[in-house]
């Protein structure tokens, strides 16, 4: 028997702001996982979040995954598209409304910059709604472009107009 194989370790970040929204974010889970590939790891906790960028419209959830992949991060990130297609994602452009979103954050250590996939994700330490579910599953994982922890990342950003409180149903 050959040694145990690691698979890689991918942080995912999750979010909705439209109808039910932490049902599409669990919808989400449920058809990464079913659709093989993919183990659930760890789970962060569901946060309602003031929308950061365009502030014209309403509050996310958002929460934060771990999975542990045979995808490789190109074919993980097709799978994330594929499912918010599935789930009925319009084009509302960059900023705009979606009924669910999914993100590459972190994908064990690696560091890659193309032009379709950038991870760790550029914009995640700056961004309580990603840090927070992050911080409540691996907070002391580092950043591997950064090289700060989480929980030091999260800890670093202020929080004006980045307001996240747990979310209660
Ligand atoms: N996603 C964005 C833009 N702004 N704000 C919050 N609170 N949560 C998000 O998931 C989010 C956002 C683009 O993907
Ligand atoms: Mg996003
Ligand atoms: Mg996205």
């Amino acid at each position: 028997m050959g040694a145990p194989v690691k698979l890689p370790e991918a942080y995912l970040s999750l979010g909705s702001n439209v109808g039910d929204r932490a049902g599409y974010i669990r919808a989400a889970v449920e058809l990464l996982i079913a659709g093989g590939g993919a183990a659930l790891a760890a789970t962060g906790r569901f946060y309602e979040t003031e929308p950061v960028g365009e502030k014209d419209q309403p509050w996310f959830v958002n929460t934060a995954i771990m999975i542990e992949t045979s995808m490789t991060p190109e074919g993980l990130l097709a799978r994330l598209k594929q499912i918010e297609k599935q789930m009925g994602r319009i084009d509302t452009g960059r900023w705009g409304p979606r009924v669910i979103d999914m993100d590459i954050i972190f994908y064990d250590g690696l560091v890659m910059d193309t032009a379709e996939l950038k991870i760790p994700h550029p914009l995640a330490h700056a961004r309580r709604f990603v840090m927070a579910p992050l911080a409540d599953m691996a907070p002391e994982f580092v950043h591997p472009a950064l090289g700060r922890t989480v929980k030091g990342i999260l800890s670093s950003i202020a929080d004006d107009g980045q307001t996240v409180r747990v979310f209660k149903e």
